[in-house]
Order: structure tokens, then sequence, then C-alpha cells
């Protein structure tokens, strides 16, 4: 790995000098300033990343008559429409549906609503809130039985939290690169506020068993999803999870009441929660040994695997984002961490040669999202994008050659929409061609 280092740093327009190969720029050339002045040195000298205004402002048809009616509950406008979920089963066939997030068309490190992706291994259940229970039993003094009524009148608590499929990304396991958008290779991944009342304080009320070590935790939909929950996950930062961006819980993401665990695995965090059972030992469930306990080249399988560790990917661009021409562009992505704050993200344009930090966006949350940014000067020629993340942990997000290595790969091209394996962390490449368009590479 070969960092460059910022030659003549007294010059004038210093951020403006390479920090790594092919056009990686200093950070703070993102700060306005650098940017204008990196505007009038770029081809063709413009002073700014626009055209100048060379005509007077006209006023259209919008601007002359009164606008729409209010809505009661607004939609985004409609030139937004292609800004939606992609399904896999759309006809909803009893088999399990996803809905990914489009990363690609979106910017900010809280996913809206509506485009938190989702799955549901038997569609979403239609629940009345009013005859909705959770009950907590097993090994406790008093079994306990909450309505939403009875949990609203706990403390709440609200924090940020990234939810990810533990099969998200999963297609970095295809021999060769899937041809497809960031959506459908990491679309299993969103990010929101999430309010409730933390599990530690329903299970103090119960009074647990000190010697128990596990919790199953139980759905109200038709599969009944379960996954048996370490105590101490319980007791730590768990959250009963009741409203989702400040209103209730949308009915894909577990409406009226939800297990949130930060930081882990996607599929243990039960939605439609009407049950947690303290034991002492893990249940053995379905989803956690069938489909959630990967299986190793060696052909032994992961007994557990919580944690959704350190990861990073670059959104813009990405595939189906063209560059249109040589010039300035930001390159920007999302870092999370199941284990705490994302520390670094390290960003390269030539395949891995060279790497320079990229600025990431303030507050830095535990366990959530964080934006990174970079800015590049495109010469025309072919590039390879990368990003690379750490957290405050000292975990490094592996190379794909790093996961492959422990955890195989594919023998054919597996097919979009496909679960080779779980549990991919490992780096994404975008090769940008001298036409400007993205693919998914391997570097
Ligand atoms: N009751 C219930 N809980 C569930 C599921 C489900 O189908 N039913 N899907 C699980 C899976 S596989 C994942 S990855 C996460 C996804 O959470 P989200 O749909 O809110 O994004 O919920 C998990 N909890
Ligand atoms: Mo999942």
């Amino acid at each position: 790995m070969r960092i460059f280092k910022r030659r003549n740093s007294g010059e004038k327009h210093s951020t403006l000098q390479p920090v790594a190969g092919n056009g990686l720029l200093d950070r703070r050339a993102l700060l306005g300033r650098g940017i204008a002045f990196a505007g009038a040195m770029s081809a063709g000298g413009a002073a700014s990343l626009t055209g100048a205004a060379a005509e007077p402002l006209k006023d259209e048809q919008w601007s002359l008559e009164p606008g729409e009616v209010l809505s009661p509950y607004q939609q985004p406008s409609k030139f937004e429409k292609k800004v939606t979920r992609i399904l896999s089963n759309p006809r909803g066939e009893p088999r399990t549906q996803h809905a990914r997030t489009p990363h690609h068309m979106l910017n900010g490190t809280i996913t809206p609503n509506g485009l938190h992706f989702t799955i549901s291994h038997q569609g979403n259940p239609d629940i009345d809130p009013d005859k909705h229970k959770l009950i907590i039993h097993g090994m406790v003094k008093q079994p306990l039985a909450f309505t939403l009524d009875s949990l609203s009148r706990y403390p709440m608590v609200t924090r940020a939290a990234f939810v990810e499929c533990g099969g998200n990304s999963s297609l970095l396991f295809s021999k060769e690169p899937v041809q497809t958008d960031v959506q459908n290779l990491h679309g299993l991944v969103s990010c929101a506020e999430w309010t409730g009342v933390k599990l530690s304080v329903l299970l103090e009320e119960a009074g647990f068993d000190k010697n128990a070590k596990w919790m199953i935790a139980e759905g109200a939909d038709a599969p009944a999803v379960s996954r048996s929950v370490p105590m101490k996950k319980a007791l730590d930062d768990a959250m009963i999870a009741l409203y989702q961006n400040g209103e209730r819980l949308m009915p894909g993401n577990g409406y009226p009441v939800r297990l949130l665990l930060p930081g882990y695995e996607g599929n243990m965090q039960v939605k439609y929660l009407r049950r947690l059972k303290v034991v002492n030992q893990p249940s053995m469930s379905y989803y956690e040994t069938r489909t959630y306990s990967p299986v190793l080249p060696n052909g032994k399988a992961y007994r557990f695997f919580f944690l959704q560790e350190v990861k990073s990917f670059i959104t813009h661009p990405s595939p189906g984002l063209m560059l249109k021409e040589p010039g300035l562009y930001e390159i920007s992505g999302i870092a999370y961490s199941g284990t705490g704050r994302i520390t670094k993200v390290m960003v390269s344009a030539d395949g891995g040669k060279s790497w320079a930090k990229a600025a990431l966006q303030a507050p830095v949350l535990s366990k959530a999202f964080t934006l990174f940014r970079m800015a590049w000067r495109w010469n025309g020629s072919p590039a390879v994008l990368q990003s690379r993340a750490w957290d405050d942990a000292g975990n490094v997000q592996p190379t794909r050659a790093e996961v492959v290595a422990t955890r195989g790969e594919t023998k054919t091209v597996a097919r979009v929409g496909g679960f080779p394996s779980q549990h991919y962390n490992g780096i994404t490449s975008w090769g940008i061609a001298g036409s400007g368009e993205v693919k998914h590479v391997y570097a």
C-alpha cells in the first residue's frame, strides 16, 4: 500500500494536490473554497462545477399559479417515482419476500421509512395494536404481559442503529462479479432512529434469574420467527422498539413492536415481538441453525454469527450512475460497524494500490451509518474505486480475497437475488470505464 504525501504543502492550492494515485485529492478540497479553486483549475477553466448563468430566470407555469392542495400524509414528488425498493417476490408467493434499499438514490445516514429494507418470511402480519401483547416469562420471578399502552408508560430511549440481514452482500461470494447495482448487492441494510423501552428495564421488573444465559425471542407472524439472544446483549443495548424515525414502526419493520439488537444480525431482531422467554441454553431454532449458520469450506458451520462486522461501500458513483465527463467528483458512501463507531475510511481510485483518508461526516454514531466523502479528479481513463473502513475496536474491513480465503466462494456465477453464503463484509470494487460507465469488478 502506498500513500502519497502532499507535495509543497506551503503552496496556494495545496488542497488540490493529489494525496493518492489516480486523482484522489486532499479531503480539505471538499470545503467550499477548495472545490471552487478546484473548479477554476479544471479542464476548460470554468469558474465552478456548473455553467455560468447566461440567461435570466424564466417564470415556469408552476411559478404563475397556485400550487397543489396539501395531503394529510405527504409522499415524495412525482418526479421521484423511481426511488423505490426492489422486490424479490412482488406477487407474494409463499416464500420469503425481500425489499431492498436504493442506496445509490439516497444521500444521508437515516433511511426514510418507506425505503427501509424489509425481509418478511411470510408477509407482513396485519396486527391490531390494541390486541397485541408482549409476554416475558421463563426463568423470571414474575412473568409479565405488556400491552402497547403499558409499554408506552415506561421511560423511552432514542438512538440510531443500522439493521443488516446476515445475507446482505452475499453476491460477493460469487466466483465472478455479478453485474448489478448497489441496491441488489448491498440493499439489505438500512439505518433508522429508533425509540422504545430498554429491554433491561423490563427484564429487571420481571426479576430475571441471574443464572440465565439466553432469551428466546418470538414474533407474532405466521412463521413465528424465533431466535436465541444472549442475555448479555439483552441487558446491554437491546431495545423494545416502538417508533422508527419518529413515527410508529412500519408494517414491514415490525409494527407495532420489534426487538432491536444494535449491531447484531438482522434475523435476530424479531419483528411483531410477542414473547421473550428467559432460558439457560439456546433453542437451536430453524433460522439460527439452518439459514444463519454459514457453512465453511472445511464443512464445519459457524455455530452463531451474531455480529455484523465493520464494512463500507461506495454509493456515488456506483453502477447505473454514469460519470458524464472527466473532471471533479465527490466519491461518497456508507460505513458502519456492529462493534461501535467508525474511526477511519480509506478510499482508493487505483484498485487498492494507493489509498487516501476520506472525510467522515459528523456525527459519527456507534452502530449506525457514517457517511464518508472523498474528492476525486477523474482524468477519463479507467479506474477502480474502493473503500475500506476501520472501527473503534481496531477492526478493519477485510479485502474480498481475505473473506473468500476463509469462507470460500461459489463454483459458478451467482444469480441476482441469490444467497450463496452469509456475512460478507469485504471490500466492494467499482470499475470505471473510459466511457464513464460503472461496473462491479473484483480487484
Ligand atoms: N417476526 C419476524 N421477524 C423477523 C423477520 C420475519 O420475517 N418475521 N425477518 C428477519 C430478518 S431475516 C431480517 S434480516 C430482519 C430485517 O428487518 P427489517 O425487515 O425491519 O429490515 O428482520 C428479522 N425479523
Ligand atoms: Mo435476514
